[in-house]
């Protein structure tokens, strides 16, 4: 009976180990960012998160028009794209700009999509709608990325 008792308190104590002692870094908890995109404008212009933050920006399109979130090059890492997403240009003119967004999210009109990565280096980034004629017309915004 006591043997039992020590093999069963021998079990407790390697929960326990295990739970403290784990090499696994602590989830960084994900800030998330809204946007709403009209015809034709951001609702948000500037957020600031901190470097090494994974951050999730939803966009959600409730204009008559295509729109998108872009940021043509900023350091990050992890980005995923939400399961029904199109990462494609998909239909999108975007001729306007030169080279393809690093970061890029494109609702249909009525829905919301999601984009998340983690920025690496602070800074401050401009995010746009890549439609051409959005950004001129103010689609445009600021990404400010702080120092741990
Ligand atoms: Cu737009």
């Amino acid at each position: 009976m006591q043997r039992l008792a020590i093999v069963l308190l021998m079990i407790m104590l390697l929960g326990v180990l295990a739970a403290c002692g784990s090499a696994e870094p602590m989830p960084v908890p994900v800030v998330e960012i809204s946007l709403t995109a009209t015809d034709i404008a951001y609702d948000v212009n500037r957020f600031e998160v901190m470097a090494g933050q994974p951050v999730k920006v939803t966009l959600r399109n409730e204009g008559a028009l295509e729109h998108d979130f872009s940021i043509m090059e900023m350091p990050h890492t992890g980005e995923v794209m939400a399961e029904e997403a199109d990462h494609g240009i998909g239909g999108h003119d975007m001729s306007n700009i030169a080279m393809e967004p690093e970061v890029h999210v494109a609702p249909p009109m009525g829905k919301s999509l999601s984009v998340e990565f983690t920025p690496t280096t602070p800074g401050e980034y401009e995010y746009f709608c890549a439609v051409a004629g959005h950004k001129e017309a103010g689609m445009v915004g600021t990404l400010v990325v702080t120092a741990p």
